[in-house]
């Protein structure tokens, strides 16, 4: 299977404007739902190509999701500073954002950015301010863009009622019989609820501006040079309205601690305070001048509340049987809910001193 994907990904990597000639095509990264491959460019004066199957049972709008990555990119690009590059969309022969294969599969592609590296777990204090510093320069560089000129791509993407609501479901259902299992974090999700609640009250309130945020900014989703300084946002699928608690918080989630996000071993799941400090140094010294109070007051929930949504999706895609994430063994999403619902626990232990460095 894998043999004849990767076939596939050079018949239709033929379709785009490509420069050079393709060395070799391989299967690259760790994300949870696209299918990436990096295509080698044998002419070394030519760039290297990422090229993406886009999973289209969760993004079925895939015009409107590309219309929004190149709207971003063009407009990071026109302003950015010296330190910051954008993704660069490689168009198809006919001048089109992405392509659609016999089989329904949609494409697209990205130069690969060669000597930029992606951490799925960050090492150093200053890699972590710097990738703070890059998704508030995210932020606050898209800020002069109003978020109703971006198409809504998954909507209540990071709404947590509507996330328990969907766990709620998930047990009553229990289709495959994994509801005693998983018993005792569904008692800790319900318990949480309320308190996961308030960025999303409030927001309905109209009491927190909606920006345009990434929705997806976990630590491997920015690139950083050699020398550890932060150059591109990437994975720009989930661009679209928000609350800036999303991003702060998924940040937080992805860089406080060193755990993997599906640690098997709770006792290893332990936040660092020095690591939040660093991040929301970094995030702060970018978007500290065009936050609100309010904003500014709500963040140290943030981690938290990213930690848990992580958590109960997980805790429902276990529930449902595994349809969304991909998984690597049978337990994969019960171990990653167990994961991410502790890091939450751990988290609100600490609120006190998360509120002092903010
Ligand atoms: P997913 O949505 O599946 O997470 P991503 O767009 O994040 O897919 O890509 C998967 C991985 O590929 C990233 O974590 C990163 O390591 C790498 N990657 C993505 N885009 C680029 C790029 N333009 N240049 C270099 N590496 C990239
Ligand atoms: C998915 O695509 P990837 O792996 O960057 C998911 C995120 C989760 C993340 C957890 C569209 O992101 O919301 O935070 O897994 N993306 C989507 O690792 O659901
Ligand atoms: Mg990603």
């Amino acid at each position: 299977m894998q043999g004849d994907t990767t076939v596939q990904a050079e018949h239709l990597a033929h379709q785009f404007q490509l420069e050079g000639s393709i060395e070799s095509i391989t299967v690259f990264g760790t994300g949870h739902i696209n299918d990436t491959f990096r295509i080698k460019n044998s002419d070394t004066t030519a760039p290297d190509y990422l090229l993406q199957r886009i999973n289209h049972l969760v993004f079925p709008d895939v015009g409107p999701m590309m219309e929004n990555i190149a709207k971003v990119t063009e407009h990071l690009k026109a302003k950015s500073s010296s330190q910051y590059t954008s993704l660069t969309i490689i168009p198809t022969r006919e001048g089109r954002l992405f392509c659609k294969d016999e089989h329904g599969n949609y494409w697209r592609i990205f130069i690969f950015m060669k000597d930029l590296i992606s951490y799925d777990i960050v090492e150093t204090t200053e890699q972590i301010y710097e990738g703070g510093k890059a998704f508030g320069a995210f932020l606050r560089d898209l800020s002069d863009i109003s978020a109703a000129d971006l198409f809504t791509t998954l909507s209540r993407f990071h709404d947590v009622p509507w996330r328990v609501g969907n766990l709620r479901q998930a047990v009553k259902r229990n289709v495959k019989n994994r509801e005693e299992a998983s018993r005792k974090l569904i008692r800790f999700a319900f318990d949480q609820a309320e308190r996961m609640s308030q960025v999303q009250k409030l927001g309905d309130q109209g009491r927190l501006p909606l920006r345009v945020t990434h929705n997806d900014t976990k630590f491997n989703n920015v690139l950083l040079d050699r020398n550890g300084k932060g150059r591109c946002v990437i994975d720009l699928d989930t661009v679209m309205p928000g609350y800036v608690h999303f991003d702060f918080g998924d940040g937080v989630r992805t860089s406080v601690s060193t755990a993997a996000e599906d640690e098997k071993d709770i006792d290893k799941i332990q936040i660092d305070l020095k690591r939040f400090e660093a991040y929301s140094n970094g995030y702060l010294e970018a978007t500290r001048n065009i936050l609100t109070p309010l904003e500014l007051e709500l963040l140290p929930l943030a981690g938290a509340m990213l930690a848990y949504i992580m958590g109960i999706r997980f805790l429902t895609d276990f529930l449902m049987g595994d349809v969304y994430y991909k998984i690597h063994h049978p337990e994969q999403n019960l171990q990653r809910a167990r994961a991410q619902l502790t890091l939450c626990d751990r988290i609100l232990e600490r609120m006190d001193d998360l509120k002092a460095i903010i």
